[in-house]
């Protein structure tokens, strides 16, 4: 890690010319169209193939279709999302599978184990309930990834331990493929760990569902949380799994709240920050299908803007260290600043929250973020407590001098 401040970070002049990219790259069929997010089913255009026009120094437009329609309202924003996630899984995450024919889930003195078949295999894993307030409830409870890092909750919240690795190994190049999830699936799907650990909070979600007399948990209070890596883990679950109210993501940096967009602007000025070219090369947190475009993320049709806008108007807490260089301290601030603007067009500001402060080393949570910021946050959205204090919070302890509207450069609808 580096410290000390970035570059300059106003982006230089747009330098890729607007050409139609060909459409042989795509990978494989646009998926379903149906939506389900904001009540009840909508019938949704289909993606296009390709990757449409690159966007160089610039985030992608949340608010225009793949296609090149406008959203304008809260239907066209669930379409939005489901094209932005089939977007995200073809390019970069991998497929994240639809719920398995089978789910069951069985609870015994503080272990909630989970057991699913689908197409003729099964697999078993389990998740420890710690914490489980005594008398009233339901209560809300806090999935945590690993070990790393971890985050102080209040009373009145239970805490679920998730062994992440159990479901997808983390361990560089040889871990690819190996795990729970992919010995359901089989060892060449195209998830990578992130979309892996996702598919198993939802099915930590299930059991929740089918054993709420025994755990006294409440499904629809969910919140989940890891550092670093797990970071990552914790953003792609809130992005991919609609039933999560609260996605608290510490210290994730690049591949969670950084976008690549900017981090490849920042190397490009010398800075060490990790980025696309680099990560997939580290781990296997991605599919194997991003490979092809690392060195290319201009043509993305997408960016983690528009992965943490898979969460908006659910409430997302993301927190970051200042110190960090490699972290992506100014892709993070970037690219949250500007994801911020979809709970804006929402109007769901109080749900978004980013902070970055720094003098804590990494994953160990900082007391300065903890009553004002992540106890409103935990307050508010699985307590239920709506005076637990202010949640609209984009702040960092250094000025970075980023112009966030220069690297956005579309309008911001009112969505209703
Ligand atoms: C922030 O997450 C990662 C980072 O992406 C890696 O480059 C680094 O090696 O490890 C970090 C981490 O998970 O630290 C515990």
């Amino acid at each position: 890690c580096l410290p000390g401040s970035g570059p300059s970070t106003t982006p230089p002049a747009t330098t890729s010319a607007q050409t139609t990219v060909t459409t042989s790259r795509v990978t494989s069929a646009p998926p379903s169209t149906t939506s389900s997010t904001g009540g009840g089913p909508t019938t949704c255009p289909a993606v296009p193939g390709g990757f449409g026009n690159p966007v160089s120094n610039a985030l992608n437009d949340p608010f225009t279709f793949h296609g090149g329609g406008k959203v304008t309202s809260r239907a066209d924003w669930a379409c939005r999302q489901a094209e932005i996630s089939q977007l995200l899984q073809r390019y970069e995450l991998g497929t994240l599978p639809p719920k398995p024919s089978s789910v069951t889930a069985s609870f015994s003195g503080s272990t909630l184990t989970i057991q699913v078949s689908d197409s003729g295999r099964s697999i078993s894993f389990s998740v420890t309930i710690n914490n489980r307030p005594s008398g009233g409830g339901p209560h809300p409870a806090i999935i945590n990834y690993g070990s790393l890092g971890g985050l102080p909750v209040p009373a009145g919240v239970a805490t679920i331990s998730f062994n992440n690795d159990d479901i997808a190994q983390q361990q560089g190049q040889s871990s690819r493929g190996r795990g729970k999830f992919y010995d359901l699936y089989g060892s060449g799907h195209s998830a990578g760990a992130l979309t892996a650990w996702a598919w198993g909070v939802s099915r930590i979600i299930d059991a929740l569902e089918l054993t709420r007399a025994q755990t006294n948990i409440d499904p629809a209070r969910i919140g989940v949380t890891g550092c670093s890596r797990n970071g990552k883990g914790a953003m792609v679950a809130g992005a991919l799994e609609p039933r999560i109210a609260l996605t608290l993501p510490e210290e994730s940096g690049a591949g969670g709240a950084g976008c690549w967009r900017i981090a490849a602007w920042q190397k490009s000025q010398g800075t060490n920050v990790q980025d696309a070219p680099q990560i997939v090369q580290e781990n296997v947190w991605f599919s194997p299908a991003f490979n092809s475009h690392v060195n290319n993320v201009n043509s993305l049709p997408f960016d983690h803007h528009l992965l943490a806008g898979l969460i908006a108007p659910r409430a997302l807490y993301v927190m970051e260290n200042v110190d960090m260089e490699w972290l992506g301290k100014i892709s993070t601030y970037g690219c949250m600043g500007i994801a911020r603007k979809q709970w804006q067009a929402l109007g769901a500001l109080d749900r978004f929250g980013y902070s970055q402060v720094g003098g804590n080393s990494h994953c160990s949570f900082p007391s300065s973020q903890q009553g004002a910021e992540l106890n409103a946050f935990i307050g508010k959205f699985l307590l239920n407590n709506q005076g637990a204090g202010t949640t609209s919070i984009f702040r960092s302890t250094q000025n970075h001098n980023f112009n966030l509207d220069s690297w956005s450069p579309w309008p911001v609808p009112t969505l209703s």
